[in-house]
C-alpha cells in the first residue's frame, strides 16, 4: 500500500501504570487498523511465552525471588530476542501495537531505586518507537478500577514511584494521554493519533534505535 520504496508498519508503543486501560486499547486500535486494511499485531512485554518471558512470570506472581539486577536484565533480553522478528515485521509493512517497553523497563526498575542510566543501557539498539501513548491516570484513580491483582508491582505507592520514573523518559515521540475519560473518547483519540502516525511510516520514515 505504501507510496515509498522505504515503506513500513508503524511501531507503536502504549505505556502506563497498571490497569490505565493500555491492553483494552491496543487491541482496539489492531482491530481498528485491521479494519481499514492495514496489517497490524498486537504485541505485549513481558512476552510471558519464551523461556526467558517463563522467568519473569513467575518472578511476577512470587513464585521466585530474584535480584533487582537480574530481572531487570531479563525483562531487556525479553525484548532483545524479539528484536529481528520486529524489524522484519515493519519493514514487511506490519504495523506493531506494543503493550508496554523498554519504557516500563526503566521506570520500573528505576521505582526500585536502579541507577536510571543503568536501567537504559542494556535497551541501547532496540528499535526506536515512533510513537510512545501514555495513558495518564493516578495510582488512585487506577486502583478503583477493580483494584490491583496480587502481581509483584501492583500497590499504590510503588505505582506512584513508577509515574515519576517514566516523567524523566518524555520525549518528542510521547504524546501524554488523559486515561480518565470514558473508554470510547480515549479510543477515538488514540485512533486519529495512531492513523497519523502510520501514515507518516508509509511514506518513509526511517526506522531508529534507543535512545536517539
Ligand atoms: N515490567 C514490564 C517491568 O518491570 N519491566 C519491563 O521491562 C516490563 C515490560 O511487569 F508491573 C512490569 C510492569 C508490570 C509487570 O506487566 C507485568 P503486565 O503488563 O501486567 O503483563
Amino acid at each position: 500500500r505504501g507510496s515509498s520504496s522505504n515503506s513500513r508498519g508503524a511501531l507503536v508503543v502504549l505505556e502506563g501504570l497498571d490497569r490505565c486501560g493500555k491492553t483494552t486499547q491496543s487491541s482496539r486500535l489492531v482491530q481498528y487498523l485491521e479494519g481499514l486494511g492495514h496489517s497490524a499485531e498486537l504485541w505485549r512485554f513481558p512476552d510471558r511465552t519464551t523461556s526467558v518471558g517463563q522467568m519473569i512470570s513467575s518472578y511476577l506472581s512470587n513464585e521466585s525471588q530474584l535480584d533487582d539486577h537480574t530481572i531487570h536484565l531479563l525483562f531487556s533480553a525479553n525484548r532483545w530476542e524479539k528484536r529481528s522478528l520486529m524489524e522484519t515485521k515493519l519493514k514487511g509493512g506490519t504495523t506493531l501495537i506494543l503493550d508496554r517497553y523498554s519504557y516500563s523497563g526503566v521506570a520500573f526498575s528505576c521505582a526500585k531505586g536502579l541507577g536510571f542510566e543503568w536501567c537504559k543501557a542494556p535497551e541501547v539498539g532496540l528499535l526506536t518507537p515512533d510513537l510512545v501513548l501514555y495513558l495518564d491516570i493516578s495510582p488512585e484513580r487506577a486502583a478503583e478500577r477493580g483494584g490491583y491483582g496480587c502481581e509483584r508491582y501492583e500497590q499504590i505507592e510503588f505505582q506512584n514511584k513508577v509515574a515519576k520514573c517514566y516523567q524523566l523518559l518524555v520525549d518528542s515521540k510521547w504524546q501524554i494521554i488523559d486515561a480518565c475519560r470514558p473508554m470510547e473518547d480515549i479510543e477515538k483519540e488514540l485512533q486519529e493519533i495512531v492513523l497519523d502516525c502510520v501514515k507518516r511510516c508509509q511514506n518513509g520514515e526511517p526506522l531508529s534505535h534507543l535512545w536517539s
